[in-house]
């Protein structure tokens, strides 16, 4: 497999867990902001959407969209335990913590980056600041009295959270209102293929 990915982007969430897996893998550096490859070519030949992650599969194609490429990773090591068998109740709440991520917390926290300040209002800005600090407190809740966000197990729904807590800096949010969270980040930020992510992912 080769996954597609930009440093410190919601690709280090399956990176994490092809690590985690301990499943054999490539990566490929992409530059978002030209939209090309390490060889200049065109990124959009490979992802039409244009974005990280993308997932080369060793049957052939491409699989993009975070949730999907990490259920994919995740089931292809299933002694890993990163995500309950398919079918199963604990598997819709894996999936119902990876679109809550995706759409609620991945997407509002966009509208903040330092980047966008010139193309989002004072007014929106505030007001995004707000929904998101709404919605991790659902995440912080979520988490009170376990390691993990579905207990004492880490899941793929996990190397996501993390990926979106390790951008709040950037955006100077504060977490100290969400013990449970900061705990969490630390937590996750210790495990060795975490590590070993940020290693590779600096090194480029
Ligand atoms: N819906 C996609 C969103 C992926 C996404 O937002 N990727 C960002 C990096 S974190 C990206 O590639 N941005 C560049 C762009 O959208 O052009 C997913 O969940 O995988």
């Amino acid at each position: 497999m080769k996954l597609y990915y930009k440093p410190g982007a919601c690709s280090l969430s399956p990176h994490i867990v092809l690590r985690e897996a301990g499943l054999p893998f490539d990566l490929v550096k992409v530059d978002l902001a030209a939209k090309t490859l390490a060889d200049g070519s065109d990124f959009r030949a490979v992802n039409p959407k244009g974005q990280v992650p993308a997932l080369a599969l060793d049957e052939g194609g491409i699989l993009t969209e975070g949730a999907a490429i990490v259920q994919y990773i995740a089931d292809k090591a299933p002694e890993s335990g990163l995500i309950p068998a398919a079918g199963t109740i604990e598997r819709y709440r894996v999936q119902e913590l990876l679109n809550f991520i995706g759409s609620e917390l991945h997407k509002g926290v966009v509208p903040l980056f330092p980047m966008l300040k010139d193309k989002v209002s004072d007014t929106y800005r505030e007001f995004a600041a707000q929904v998101l600090g709404a919605k991790l407190a659902i995440l912080n809740q979520q988490l009170e009295g376990k390691s993990y966000l579905t207990g004492e197990v880490f899941s793929v729904a996990d190397a996501y959270a993390y990926t979106v807590l390790s951008w709040l800096p950037r955006i100077s949010f504060d977490l100290s209102p969400f013990p449970n969270l900061k705990a969490f980040a630390e937590r996750v930020a210790a495990r060795p293929a975490v590590q070993a992510a940020h290693a590779a992912e600096a090194q480029g």
